[in-house]
């Protein structure tokens, strides 16, 4: 399982916390793009899909949601509950985000443009290329 929980530094004082991501130092990849989720409705999951390729770092700035990964033989959930806290997923994954707070707003770093061609959205053809990737 290649997606794992990244640990961001929080630099703070008095005056509240700041954590910084650069590239090439904390974020293991090239941003091309950010996007966030807010405002999700109670019992709501997301997701449901994997990507081709695409490497991706989802972030809940603010309160929690969780993820699960599931690599087509195993699956792991990934419990987000503080913004110094990513989950860095890549590879072929299919991904399942649930349990928002009313409060959560999840930010997620891609290295690549929107692509509707790259997700998968079918879960059968999902592992059926996991079983060709082999
Ligand atoms: C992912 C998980 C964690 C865009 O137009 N541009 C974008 O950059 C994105 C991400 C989405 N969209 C459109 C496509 C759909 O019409 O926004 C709509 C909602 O997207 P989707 O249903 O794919 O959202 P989620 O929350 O199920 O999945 C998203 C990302 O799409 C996906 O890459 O890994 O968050």
């Amino acid at each position: 399982m290649k997606s794992k929980i990244l640990e961001f530094k929080t630099i703070g004082d008095e005056r509240g916390c700041l954590i910084a991501l650069e590239l090439g130092h904390n974020v293991p990849f090239d941003v091309k793009r950010v996007y966030y989720i807010f405002n999700t409705k109670k019992g709501v999951r997301r997701g449901f899909h994997a990507h081709k390729n695409l490497k991706q770092l989802a972030i809940c700035t603010r309160g929690s949601c969780k993820f699960l990964i599931d690599d087509g033989t195993s699956q792991q959930t990934f419990n987000l509950t503080t913004p110094n806290h990513g989950l860095y997923i890549e590879g072929l994954v299919w991904r399942e985000m649930f349990d928002f707070s009313d409060d959560c707003v999840l930010m997620v770093l891609a290295d690549a443009h929107y692509d509707e061609k790259d997700y998968i959205r079918n879960y059968q053809e999902f592992s059926n290329l996991v079983k060709e990737r082999k």
